[in-house]
């Protein structure tokens, strides 16, 4: 418990009490329990001196009893926290950990790899950080990823409306606590498998707003990034994909146009799926059992030995940077500061694959067509490298909805060069845009710094200058 801590309580307390009906109301919907927690965290291992953010992590319990405890990391906006808006970031998988996000995407912090031993990595601070402009919310979802836990095993089951449902949850209780960020500008946002939910929670935030449920959320729209929509139209798009990236021949494409037997996979079974030029190279996931921090070689099948990374900037394989998440987030001294609780995740992994989980909904396309009906603004953005969710997938569905082409396909740049493309879409219904833009990145879009710094001008104009994308696309791209 610090200062911070309790001013946060205490402006709760007061506008709780202020508000005694909205107080009943909330505890009848919401279940309020006391099972939640929440710390500021000043320091952090790995960085030296206090962090020049505020950060606070917390648990939030969904479900009948609260038997699934939700984790989040907060950071407040960088830049002017009352007037910037709130971000939910939900990440892939399902099943990888916020903390993936927070180190290898979006978040203030970067681990200093190149300087990495293997021991505790250093941190860094990450001049593209989201943070810079808006306040985000990293939540560990669905229950089993990252240090989010249940404490029952029917718990750990979930799915697409269920973790929907939780998230809901979720952001309701979040904002009771913090109201001072009720008012603030609400985007939904995540990538890849995240980008499945993200509109699916948004569309429940705007029915619970129309249902009149408290707090009634300031949602503007949402973000999404190579987001898996319609699993199995957008691994359709795989193969016009390959044939534009050359990696399968003009007549093998022509033979599965008319459906001749062509086995694609084999064309393009050594190709990195997420990021067309990079290396498939195995994640390296554990650190020896029981044995000392440091990290052994010899562990690594890979054709690359670990040895030759740490003296290069860029290790050849893009995955061996994951390593660093496992050093850091099983220390004991960092689950401290971070205010893990103790024996409920006995060991992170950047990604759960085992999480049970159902796949309940096939197309969240008629959620994205509902939000665009009802006003609200999205940016969706493609790594143009990515073969898993290719661009091309993307504009297929956007071209689907009942919008028309506001701003014709066209460059926008960073630092005078060419980023990537957009095109903006608006809405026939209402005063809502779609804003699609491609990011000219080796695979998801944040794999390298300039590829970071492409992204974020795109999200630091769009949640700069609303309310509408109109502006935006006039003012920057
Ligand atoms: C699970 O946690 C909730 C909230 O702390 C508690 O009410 C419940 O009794 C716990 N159940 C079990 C089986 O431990
Ligand atoms: C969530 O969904 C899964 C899969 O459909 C189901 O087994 C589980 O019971 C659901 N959990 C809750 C709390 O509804
Ligand atoms: C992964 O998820 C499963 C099921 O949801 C859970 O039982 C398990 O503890 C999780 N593993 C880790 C390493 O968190
Ligand atoms: C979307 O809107 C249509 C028409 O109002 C409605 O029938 C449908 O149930 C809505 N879908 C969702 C997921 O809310
Ligand atoms: C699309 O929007 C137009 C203009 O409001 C409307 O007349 C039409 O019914 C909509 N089409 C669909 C499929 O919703
Ligand atoms: C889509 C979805 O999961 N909706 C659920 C969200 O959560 C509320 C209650 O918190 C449910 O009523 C919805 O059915």
């Amino acid at each position: 418990m610090n200062g911070v801590l309790d001013h946060y309580w205490i402006r709760n307390a007061t506008w709780l009490a202020m508000n005694p009906f909205l107080h009943f109301l909330v505890l009848l919907f919401v279940g309020f329990k006391s099972t939640d927690s929440q710390s500021m965290v000043e320091t952090l291992p790995g960085y030296d001196g206090a962090l020049p953010f505020k950060l606070e992590t917390g648990y939030i319990g969904v479900g009948e009893n609260d038997e699934v405890q939700l984790f989040y990391y907060f950071i407040e906006s960088e830049n002017d926290p009352a007037r910037d808006p709130l971000l939910l970031w939900l990440i892939g998988g399902p099943g990888c950990s916020a903390l993936s996000a927070f180190f290898y995407e979006i978040g203030p912090l970067a681990f200093d790899f190149e300087n990495f031993d293997g021991s505790l990595p250093s941190l860094v601070l990450n001049p593209y950080s989201w943070t810079k402009v808006a306040s985000i919310i990293f939540l560990d979802y669905p229950v089993g990823a990252g240090f989010s836990y249940s404490n029952t095993t029917t718990g750990y089951s979930s799915s697409d409306t269920n973790s929907t449902q939780h998230n809901y949850t979720f952001l309701r209780k979040w904002l009771l606590a913090h109201p001072e960020f009720i008012k603030n500008r609400l985007y939904v946002s995540g990538d890849s498998y995240g980008g499945k939910i993200v509109p699916m929670l948004a569309l429940q935030i705007a029915k619970g707003n129309e249902a009149g449920l408290e707090p009634i959320m300031s949602l503007k729209g949402y973000i999404v990034g190579n987001p898996v929509t319609y699993e199995d139209h957008d691994s359709n798009e795989q193969i016009p994909y390959a044939h534009r990236m050359a990696l399968i021949s003009d007549k093998q494409f022509e033979m599965m146009l008319i459906a001749l037997p062509f086995n694609e996979v084999q064309c393009t079974k050594f190709v990195n799926q997420v990021q067309i030029l990079d290396l498939i190279c195995k994640e390296i996931p554990t650190l020896p059992e029981g044995g000392s921090r440091r990290f052994v070689p010899s562990l690594v099948d890979d054709r690359i030995g670990f040895l030759s990374l740490s003296s290069q900037n860029e290790p050849p394989c893009h995955s061996h940077k994951y390593v660093t998440s496992y050093v850091w987030a099983n220390d004991e001294t960092v689950r401290e500061a971070l205010h893990i609780r103790e024996g409920m995740v006995p060991y992170w992994t950047r990604c759960n694959v085992s999480v049970t989980y159902e796949k309940d909904i096939e197309s969240v396309v008629e959620y994205h067509q509902n939000l665009s009906d009802r006003g609200f603004q999205a940016l969706v953005y493609s790594g143009d490298h990515d073969m898993s969710v290719p661009y091309i997938a993307t504009l297929k569905w956007i071209r689907k909805l009942n919008v028309s082409v506001n701003e014709e396909w066209r460059a926008w740049t960073v630092d005078g060069q060419v980023a990537g493309y957009t095109e903006l879409y608006k809405s026939k219904i209402k005063e809502a845009y779609l804003m699609f833009a491609t990011i000219k990145a080796r695979g998801r879009a944040y794999s390298t710094r300039i590829q970071a710094k492409r992204v974020f001008g795109n999200v630091k104009k769009m949640v700069i200058s609303l309310p509408t994308l109109k502006s935006l696309s006039s003012s920057f791209l």
